[in-house]
């Protein structure tokens, strides 16, 4: 085991001051400690990783490549003394120091190059990698620009741009030495070489240089450090006069500019495709680098490039990295001159798929005459791979014209990834049981048909080290003095606090616990935005991306129609409650900023009314995120997870409440399937339409709102305050906007398409159950620690071995 070394950590943060600042520790600022400090730490963590690559090495492992475009890391010094277990000799050298540990984490940017749960899962996944000791690789691109941060400002969002390097980051490392050549554009042409062979080569194309630049991903208490490798670009030729006199002054210009724009910023689109060209490039851009660098790197090793799928497995995080595929055969047709048949067979043995949406607006779909100019050679191989794919159609299904239009990989003009991925993998999974079967039964129902075998659910996981052990250290303390510490690498261990769900004294421990994360969030809703919150009131919280489908809105309406109840009637029975919303919206998603300005403008009214005696208080949390997500989730009573059913894929904010002992107030969507599983029904709130409800609306045409609207006189006062200005006096069409989309249709879509209206009285009923069982507070306990104790099944540790068991079969690196 590679320690922490005590005295050489101490000596190393004095020296690097020097070094870097030349500076003394009380001369120092604390940005300059958090560097003394990352790069101190570092040094361990590069003994470890050193060790585990030659222990790869050694061994000739099998290694998977997670293909990604996004990775929401969070902070990582916090998390790296976690999982190195230096906590304490941290402490200890810190405090000799003067130094206080909490201030120097706060220093660190948050490296926000994700912009959701897609992203944050992928971050999940690498530290679970590591902890279980299997050979893997993050792959992704180093955003100059991560997720925009966001700047609340007269109730609207407002993006300022996150540029996360400019203290420069620690813990990456530049690797030079396996920079890669990528190339745009051009055309392509057939020669036949010595062997009379024909090859195809591309000619007159721009290209840029791919930098892969390393951050080490740490694994709990047992020597693994992995690779995140993102790629960085850089022009291949700097400009200089030699090609002005040349007269490739116009190219030499394009390829800096290229180089320049395209690692520069983070698509900041959740769920939602946006086609543009330069997202495009971006995948080609990282997707090619990396496996150029992990065929070369195999070939280092082998000879016989047709068992690259022994030791390589390509996972393809959604469609963004589909061209992998392409990629791949592109390398083995047209470098290592292998047959068809044989690239495609070691291609199909070496691709798998996720598939994270079944929202129609995130299927990528590419117009040809886009990806042909751009990709020219990869867009032959995907027009030869849908040649042959037609055929099979053809020859399964004589005649059946509607098979080809629903599966073929181009049509109408478009490339369809979604189509391409599937064809080209062996595996394709979806992220929670249900997803999984919709994918099945309705979204790839005839690629299930044609492919049964391919198809396999993986439900979503989160690391508890990060979101319980780290996130919430009065409650991960606890635990581990009640059960031992095995939940930190075993989560289903987790369960053994049952045994305390009966028992008083353990549950006023729980809460005062609770109550404590609430005393700790209060406090930075007060730095952040200046309104006091009652620590006794029920913390009921939504934190997620904005969009509709997940319903902020159902969320704001339903807190405008209890202010409404409460203002007429301000005596009635009303347990207080704290709504905290935290949402960034895409920037040019209309509709998702009109709702965060609505839950900031219904805000501004319900908490300085003081006529309803601050019972409820709406917070609006700006630039949500994953650090303040770990105060959010440890300080939760209530978790909101109510997406319209079938819409959420799985979700995995829904877990990481759980783990910390909020209750889930929700529909049966995503992984609340599995949770409410685990943790019994009558340990969470369920309401709402079923998915077989919602799609079987969809199928029929919707359902008409204008009926609910006009008869449910409590609905219509909230909507009618929309538009009547009871919110924004000075612009009372404010809102026009929300209103029109609840009750009517226009050309594209359905009146209220994601149900809110019809899910709105249920809603309110498992919300008043939410208020009646608050007051139990022995009986709240119980199900709040039986939240955190059935939670076992939701640790990204699992689902990382069930992808390991049934996809890349990998092989465990024992800890030495
Ligand atoms: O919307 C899904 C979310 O439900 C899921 O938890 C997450 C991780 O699997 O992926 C999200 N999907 C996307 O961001 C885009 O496909």
């Amino acid at each position: 085991m590679i320690e922490l070394n005590k005295k050489e950590f101490k000596e190393n943060i004095i020296e690097y001051l020097k070094l870097f600042y030349r500076k003394n520790i009380d001369e120092a600022t604390n940005q300059q400690l958090f560097h003394a400090i990352a790069y101190s730490l570092k040094n361990t963590i590069i003994e470890q990783w050193m060790a585990t690559h030659k222990t790869y090495e050694e061994k000739d492992v099998k290694t998977v490549y997670y293909l990604s475009m996004e990775f929401l890391m969070g902070r990582a010094l916090g998390n790296n003394i976690i999982n190195l277990k230096a906590e304490k000799v941290v402490r200890e050298v810190l405090d000799e120091l003067g130094i206080d540990l909490e201030d120097i984490e706060e220093e660190e940017t948050d490296p926000a190059l994700g912009n959701g749960g897609l992203g944050r899962l992928a971050a999940c996944f690498l530290d679970s990698l590591s902890t279980l000791g299997y050979p893997a690789y993050g792959c992704g691109i180093r955003y100059k620009y991560g997720m925009f941060k966001q700047k609340i400002i007269d109730g609207y969002q407002v993006e300022v741009p996150d540029y996360w390097l400019e203290e420069g980051y620690p813990f990456e490392i530049k690797r030079p030495e396996y920079a890669k050549e990528v190339k745009f554009g051009g055309y392509v042409r057939m020669i036949r070489d010595e062997q009379g062979r024909d090859r195809f080569i591309q000619e007159n194309y721009q290209s840029v240089k791919a930098v892969p630049y390393d951050i080490p991903i740490v694994g709990y208490g047992n020597n693994i450090v992995n690779t995140l490798r993102i790629w960085d670009a850089e022009a291949i030729n700097t400009f200089n006069l030699e090609s002005f006199d040349k007269g490739d002054y116009q190219k030499a210009v394009e390829q800096e500019n290229l180089a320049r724009i395209i690692c520069e910023v983070l698509y900041p689109n959740d769920n939602h495709y946006a086609g543009k060209e330069l997202r495009l490039k971006q995948q080609y851009f990282f997707v090619s680098a990396s496996i150029q660098r992990a065929v070369s790197k195999y070939m280092e090793k082998h000879n016989n490039i047709k068992n690259l799928p022994e030791k390589v497995c390509f996972q393809l995080n959604d469609t963004h990295p589909t061209v992998a595929a392409a990629e791949l055969m592109r390398i083995l047709l047209d470098e290592y001159c292998l047959s068809w048949e044989e690239a495609w067979e070691i291609t199909n043995k070496t691709c798998a798929y996720t598939n994270h949406t079944i929202m129609s607006e995130a299927l990528e779909k590419w117009p040809i005459d886009l990806f042909s100019r751009l990709l020219p050679r990869i867009y032959q191989i995907v027009e030869e791979i849908n040649r042959r794919f037609v055929m099979d159609i053809k020859k399964r299904y004589p005649g059946n014209e509607s098979k080809i239009e629903k599966m073929a990989i181009l049509y109408q003009g478009q490339v369809r990834m979604a189509n391409l991925a599937i064809v080209a993998s062996f595996s394709v999974n979806g992220v929670a049981r249900l997803h999984t079967e919709i994918l099945k039964n309705q979204e790839l129902k005839d690629f299930y048909e044609m492919y049964p075998e391919r198809f396999n659910n993986k439900t979503n996981g989160i690391t508890q080290r990060r979101f319980l052990l780290h996130g919430n250290p009065l409650l991960a303390d606890w635990v581990t003095k009640k059960i031992g510490d095995q939940w930190i690498v075993n989560l289903p261990h987790i369960d053994k606090l049952t045994a305390f769900s009966e028992d008083p004294i353990s549950l006023r421990e729980f809460m005062d616990i609770k109550y404590h994360n609430k005393k700790r969030l209060a406090k930075y809703i007060k730095e952040h935005n200046q309104i006091d919150i009652d620590t006794n009131s029920i913390f009921d919280i939504q934190v997620k991306r904005l969009h509709e489908y997940k319903r902020q809105l159902l969320n704001i309406l339903h807190v405008m129609y209890l202010y409404n109840q409460l203002k007429k009637n301000p005596n009635m029975e009303f347990y207080p409650r704290t709504f905290i919303f935290g949402a960034k919206a895409s920037a040019g998603y209309e509709r998702a900023k009109s709702i965060i300005k609505l839950i900031n403008s219904v805000g501004a009214v319900i908490n300085e009314d003081t006529s309803i005696g601050n019972k409820i208080k709406v917070v609006f949390i700006e630039n949500y995120r994953v650090s303040n997500g770990e105060l959010l989730f440890a300080a939760a009573d209530v978790s909101e997870q109510i997406s319209t059913a079938s819409k959420e894929a799985s979700g995995t904010g829904n877990m990481k409440f759980m783990l910390n002992g909020a209750i889930t107030i929700g529909t049966m969507d995503g992984a609340n399937v599995e949770i409410v599983e685990e943790v019994g029904l009558e340990n969470a709130f369920i309401f709402g339409l079923s998915s077989d409800e919602v799609i079987n609306y969809e199928k029929n045409g919707g359902y008409n709102p204008q009926d609910i609207y006009h008869n449910d006189l409590g609905i219509k006062e909230v909507l009618d305050q929309l538009i009547n200005g009871f919110y924004t006096p000075e612009k009372p069409n404010l809102f026009k906007n929300i209103y029109d989309s609840l009750l009517y249709s226009n050309g594209y879509e359905k009146a209220d398409p994601y149900f809110i209206l019809k899910d709105f009285r249920t809603y309110e009923a498992a919300q008043k159950r939410v208020a009646e069982a608050y007051l139990d507070k022995e009986r709240w306990a119980k199900s709040a620690l039986l939240n955190t104790a059935k939670c076992g099944k939701f640790s990204s540790d699992r689902t990382i071995e069930e992808y390991v068991q049934d996809i890349w079969h990998l092989e465990k690196i024992e800890p030495k």
